[in-house]
C-alpha cells in the first residue's frame, strides 16, 4: 500500500470510509491502517487521480460516496454484461443488478452532487460523477464489452482500464480513415457476392456477417509492421478463409477463381505422391516490402478440417520464426520478431481440447511466442448448433479467462469498435507479450456452407438475417450521415470493387491460373548414401567436453559415480562401452559441432523417463541448472531442451510447426511412453504423414517412442508401430526400430544430415529396459567407423550359411530376447536378421540378407506384438516378394484387442512361448481369432 493509485474503485470507497473513521478517531482503525494514514500524503504523479477531498463531498453522506464509487467499479467489471454485442439483437444482453445505480443506493441527483474525480480514470471533460458514470456506460456497455477483470496482474489491469477509458484508443494521432474502411468493406463484400452469384451453392464458407475480420487483420498487421515485427503467422479454419487469403494475403483473384473452376492441374502427375487439398485448406504467403528491405512476411499455413488442430502448429511456427540459433549455447527467442494470430470458431474454441492445450503453452518458457492475438469469428452458430448446446461458459471465449487473457467482445457491425479492439490487442501484446482475445460477434449470412439451408434449424435467426443490412451498407449510411461521402460515391466504391472481380473472371484461364505446389519426389537413396562416421579424436573431445562441469558445481552423488565410468567409454575401441544414452548425447553433440541446431522436447525429457538422459544437471546444493550440450565449446549451433507440459496433441503440433518453419533445425519430440502418441493422432494423420501429399510441406520432425513388451500391462508397451506403418506410403516418413546404441547414434546423425537434402519425419521406436543392456551397448569403433544399417544380417550365421534352414527376421527388442535365449546356441541352423528400418522397406538390403542363406527353407517373422499389431501385416508382402518362393511364417502373440498382458507373469509366459516358437519345430499358428470362427 504505497500510493493513491492503489485506491481506485471498490478500494477507494472502502478507504474513504476507513479514512473518515480514522479522521474522527484514529484509535478506531487497526494499527497498520493507522500507520498508513499517518504517513499518507496526496499523490505527486500526474497519472493518479486526485484524492477526493472532504470538501468535495461535503454535504453528501459517505454511503452515497461509496455507492457512486462502487457503481463505477461495477460498470468497469460487469459492463460487458449489458453491452449490445449481437448485431442481430436477438440475444438480449444478460445485464446485472450491480450495473444499476439503485443497487448501490444512489440516485442521479446524488451523482450530480458528486465530483467526477470520485469515479477516477482518464475520463476527460466531465465534472460530475453523474456524467462520469454516463461516460463509463458508453465505454463499457455499448458495442464493446471489456472483459478483463480476471487479469490478476494489477499493472496489466490498470493499463487495460486506462486504454479502454481513453476513449478512441490512440486517437486522434491515428484516426480511422473512414473512406478507406468503406472501400475495404466493399472489397470484402463484393468478393463474396460475386462468388455467390457465379458459383451458386458451391462451398466457400463466406465471411459475410463477420466482414470486419479483414479490417481487423489489416489493423493488427499494420500495427505489427510499424513496431518492427517481421513475421506474422495466421492460423484459421474455413470461415472467411478465402476472403482473408484474397485480401490479407493478396492471393490473386485469378488463382482463387481457377480453384472454383477446378481443372486438372498442369502439375498433376499420376506417379507423384500428391492429392492436393480443397481450396479452403490451402496456405498462402505474402511478403511485404518496405523500402529496400523485405520487411514483413505474412503467412497462413494450410490446415486440415480438424478444427483448431492448426493452433499449436502456428504457435510452433511463430516460435521458430522468432528464434535465432547461431553459435552454441541456448537459442534466443525475441517476441518482437513474430506474431501469431489464431482465428477460432465460436463452437470450436470452447469445444476442442487442443485449444486449452495451446493456451496452456502460452506462458511456458519453452513454448511462449510472446503473445498470440486470438480472434473468435463468432457467428453464434456451429453448423446447426446454437450457443446453448455449445458452451457452458457465459461467452464462447470463457476458456480464455482461466488463462488470464484479456477479452474484448465486440459487435462486428460497429467498424470503429472493431478497429479499436484490434489496436488494443496489438498494443497490449507489445507492452506485455501476452495473449489477447477479440471475440468478434457477428452472424452467418448463409448456411454452414453455401449449399446448406439454415432456416431448417434457425428459422427466426435467418428471418432476421435476410433483412439485415451488411456492415458495408451500414457504414456507408453512417458516412453519408457524417457527410464524409455521398450515397452515390459509396455505391461507386462498391461497384468498382465488384467490377474488379468481374474483370478477373473474364480474364480467367483456369488451367494456367491454377497454381499448385509442384510435388517433388524425395531424392532416391539419399539416406543410404549418407556418411555419419566421425573422427575418433573428435568424439573423445566431445565426450570430455560434455563431462566438464562449471566451477563449484555439485552433482548428485549417484550421478557423480557414473561420470568416472563415462570418461573412459571411448578408450578401448573394441569394448562395448557406449550405452544408448551416451550414444544419444554424443550424437547430439556431434550434430551441434557440425552446425545444426537442436530443439528437444517432451514430457520429462531433461532427465529422461527412465532416468537415462540427464541433459540438465541440477546442482545438489543450490539447484542451479547446467546443460552440457549448451556449454559445449565445439557447438556451432544452439541447443534447447524443455520438459513439455503434459499433453501430446498440442506439443506435437507445436514441434511440427517449428520443424516446417525452420527446416534446417533438428527437432526431436519424445513421448513419455510410446503409446501416448495416440493422444496426438490428429497431428500425425493430418500433418505429419500427409502434409507433403496435400500441401507440399516437408516436415522432418523426429519422434522418439519408447516401445517394448516388458510386462507392464496393456499400456506403456506399444508405440503402435502398426498405425505408422498403415500410414506409410509414397516415402512420407522413415520408421526405425533399432537395436544398438551405435545404430541410434548414426540414425540421429543421418537425420541431421538429411534435413535439407531429403527431409522426412523420423519415427524411432526406442528402448526402455534395454537402455542399459550390455547387448545394446556398442563399441566406439561402431560409432566412429560405422553408419546406420537398415538391415543387420546375422554375421555369425553367414559363416555357416550352408547350415541355415530358417531365417528369422525381427525388429527391436525381440532380437535381444532371441539371441540371449538359451535355445539359440542349439539352433545353429537358424539365422537371426534384424530389420532396423521398417519404412521405407530396405528391399535391397533385406534381399541380400535373405539370399545369404540359399539352403534356408523358411523365413519367419518374429514379433512380440499380437499378430494384428506390430509390423507383421505390413511386412508380410515384402517378405513374400523377397522369399524366392520359400514359405513366410510368423511368430507373434495371438490376435488381441489389447496390446499386452495385464500381469508380469502372463507376459513372461507368453514371451517364453514366442521364443520357443521362434526356435522350435514349425512355428505354431496362433489360435484363430474369435471373430473368424463363424
Ligand atoms: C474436429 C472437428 N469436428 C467436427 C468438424 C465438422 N465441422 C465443420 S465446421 C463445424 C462447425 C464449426 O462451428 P464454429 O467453430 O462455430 O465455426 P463456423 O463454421 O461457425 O465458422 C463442424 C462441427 C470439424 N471440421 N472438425
Amino acid at each position: 500500500m504505497s500510493g493513491w493509485q492503489e485506491f481506485t474503485g471498490l478500494n477507494r470507497g472502502y478507504v474513504l470510509e476507513l479514512y473518515e473513521k480514522y479522521r474522527r478517531d484514529p484509535s478506531s482503525v487497526d494499527p497498520d491502517t493507522r500507520e498508513l494514514f499517518d504517513g499518507w500524503t496526496p499523490p505527486q504523479d500526474a497519472e493518479a487521480p486526485a484524492p477526493v477531498s472532504a470538501a468535495a463531498v461535503a454535504g453528501v453522506p459517505l454511503e452515497k460516496v461509496v455507492g457512486a464509487v462502487n457503481l463505477a467499479e461495477s460498470i468497469r467489471r460487469y459492463g460487458h454484461l449489458s453491452a449490445e454485442l449481437d448485431p442481430l439483437r436477438m440475444r438480449k444482453p444478460l445485464g446485472d443488478p450491480s450495473l444499476l445505480a439503485a443497487t448501490h443506493g444512489v440516485t442521479d441527483e446524488d451523482l450530480q452532487r458528486l465530483p467526477a474525480s470520485l469515479v477516477s480514470g482518464p475520463l476527460e471533460h466531465v465534472s460530475t460523477a453523474h456524467d462520469a458514470i454516463e461516460a463509463l456506460r458508453r465505454i463499457y456497455c455499448s458495442t464493446t464489452g471489456y472483459d478483463y477483470a480476471h487479469v490478476f496482474v494489477p499493472e496489466e489491469r490498470e493499463w487495460l482500464r486506462q486504454a479502454a477509458e481513453r476513449g478512441r484508443f490512440r486517437a486522434p494521432a491515428d484516426p480511422i480513415d473512414p473512406a478507406k474502411l468503406l472501400d475495404r468493406l466493399s472489397q470484402v463484400e463484393a468478393f463474396e457476392r460475386f462468388l455467390q452469384r457465379t458459383f451458386p451453392g458451391k462451398t466457400r464458407f463466406s465471411i459475410e456477417g463477420l466482414d470486419m475480420m479483414v479490417p481487423v487483420l489489416d489493423e493488427v498487421i499494420a500495427e505489427s509492421a510499424e513496431s518492427g515485427i517481421t513475421q506474422i503467422l495466421i492460423g484459421m479454419a474455413h470461415r472467411g478463409r478465402l476472403n482473408v487469403m484474397a485480401h490479407v494475403l493478396n492471393k490473386p483473384y485469378a488463382q482463387i477463381l481457377a480453384e472454383f473452376k477446378d481443372p486438372i492441374s498442369k502439375n498433376f502427375r499420376e506417379d507423384m505422391a500428391w492429392t492436393g487439398d480443397v481450396k479452403y485448406h490451402a496456405g498462402a504467403l505474402r511478403a511485404m516490402k518496405g523500402g529496400e528491405q523485405l520487411d514483413l512476411v505474412i503467412s497462413m499455413p494450410p490446415n486440415p478440417s480438424h478444427l483448431e488442430a492448426v493452433d499449436p502448429v502456428v504457435e510452433g511456427m511463430a516460435r521458430a520464426a522468432g528464434t535465432t540459433v547461431d553459435g552454441g549455447g541456448a537459442p534466443r527467442f525475441d517476441p518482437a520478431r513474430s506474431v501469431p494470430i489464431l482465428i477460432h470458431g465460436d463452437a470450436a474454441f470452447p469445444g476442442q481440447g487442443v485449444v486449452a492445450e495451446t493456451l496452456n503453452l502460452s506462458r511456458l518458457p519453452g513454448y511462449s511466442t510472446g503473445g498470440t492475438i486470438h480472434i473468435i469469428a463468432n457467428n453464434q452458430l456451429g453448423f446447426t448448433t446454437g450457443p446453448e448446446d455449445v458452451y457452458s461458459t457465459s461467452y464462447a471465449s470463457g476458456l480464455a479467462r482461466g488463462f488470464k487473457i484479456p477479452i474484448v467482445h465486440v459487435n462486428a457491425d460497429d467498424p470503429e469498435a472493431c478497429i479499436e479492439a484490434a489496436r488494443l490487442a496489438i498494443a497490449y501484446r507489445a507492452r506485455f507479450h501476452r495473449d489477447f482475445l477479440i471475440d468478434l460477434i457477428g452472424y452467418r449470412r448463409y448456411g454452414h456452407n453455401e449449399g446448406d439451408e439454415p432456416a431448417f434449424t434457425q428459422p427466426l435467426m435467418y428471418q432476421a438475417i435476410v433483412s439485415h443490412s451488411t456492415v458495408r451498407e451500414q457504414w456507408a449510411r453512417t458516412l453519408v450521415e457524417r457527410s464524409v461521402v455521398t450515397a452515390d460515391a459509396a455505391e461507386r466504391i462498391y461497384q468498382a470493387r465488384a467490377a474488379e472481380m468481374q474483370g478477373a473472371y473474364e480474364a480467367l484461364r483456369p488451367e494456367q491460373d491454377l497454381v499448385e505446389p509442384e510435388p517433388e519426389a524425395p531424392p532416391p537413396g539419399a539416406a543410404a548414401r549418407t556418411q555419419t562416421a566421425i573422427d575418433v579424436e573428435q568424439l573423445r573431445d566431445l565426450n570430455q567436453a560434455l563431462l566438464a562441469l562449471p566451477p563449484g558445481f555439485t552433482l548428485h552423488k549417484k550421478l557423480d559415480r557414473g561420470r568416472e565410468k563415462r570418461s573412459r567409454i571411448l578408450l578401448d575401441l573394441d569394448e562395448p562401452t557406449v550405452d544408448w544414452a551416451a550414444a544419444e548425447e554424443l550424437s547430439l553433440g556431434s550434430i551441434l559441432a557440425e552446425g545444426t541446431s537442436i530443439r528437444f522436447t517432451g514430457e520429462d525429457v531433461e532427465r529422461g523417463t527412465f532416468s537415462q538422459r540427464h541433459a540438465v544437471f541440477h546442482d545438489a546444493i543450490t539447484g542451479r541448472a547446467h546443460v552440457p550440450l549448451q556449454a559445449l565449446p565445439q557447438a556451432r549451433a544452439a541447443f534447447e531442451i524443455h520438459n513439455s507440459p503434459l499433453t501430446e496433441n498440442a506439443v506435437l503440433g507445436f514441434e511440427y510447426g517449428y520443424s516446417v518453419q525452420e527446416p534446417a533445425r533438428l527437432v526431436i519430440w519424445e513421448a513419455q511412453y510410446g503409446d501416448f502418441i495416440n493422444g496426438a493422432q490428429v497431428i500425425i494423420d493430418e500433418f505429419l504423414v500427409s502434409a507433403r501429399g496435400k500441401w507440399g510441406q516437408r516436415p522432418s520432425l523426429v519422434l522418439l517412442l519408447p516401445h517394448a513388451h516388458e510386462g507392464q500391462g496393456p499400456d506403456h508397451a506399444s508405440a503402435r508401430p502398426e498405425r505408422f506403418l498403415q500410414l506409410a506410403a509414397d516415402i512420407n516418413m522413415r520408421v526405425a526400430n533399432c537395436t544398438t546404441a551405435a545404430q541410434y547414434f548414426h540414425l540421429l546423425r543421418r537425420q541431421a544430415k538429411l534435413l535439407l537434402v531429403d527431409p522426412l519425419p523420423l519415427i524411432v521406436l526406442t528402448p526402455k529396459s534395454l537402455l542399459r543392456h550390455p547387448l545394446v551397448a556398442s563399441t566406439p569403433r561402431e560409432l566412429v567407423e560405422g553408419r546406420f544399417r537398415m538391415v543387420i544380417p546375422d554375421e555369425d550365421a553367414q559363416r555357416r550359411a550352408a547350415e541355415i534352414r530358417r531365417v528369422i527376421v525381427c525388429s527391436g527388442k525381440i532380437y535381444v530376447d532371441l539371441i540371449s535365449s538359451d535355445q539359440r546356441p542349439q539352433r545353429t541352423d537358424v539365422a537371426v536378421c534384424r530389420l532396423e528400418q521398417l519404412y521405407p522397406v530396405p528391399m535391397r538390403e533385406l534381399r541380400a540378407a535373405l539370399d545369404a542363406y540359399p539352403d534356408a527353407t523358411e523365413i519367419v517373422w518374429v514379433q512380440e506384438e499380437p499378430e494384428n499389431m506390430g509390423a507383421w501385416d505390413f511386412i508380410r508382402p515384402h517378405l513374400q516378394e523377397l522369399s524366392s518362393g520359400r514359405p513366410v511364417r510368423r511368430v507373434a502373440r495371438p490376435r488381441s484387442a489389447s496390446p499386452a498382458e495385464g500381469s508380469a507373469a502372463r507376459h513372461t509366459h507368453n514371451q517364453q512361448s514366442l521364443i520357443a516358437q521362434a526356435f522350435g519345430g514349425k512355428p505354431v499358428a496362433p489360435p484363430a481369432p474369435v471373430g473368424t470362427r463363424g
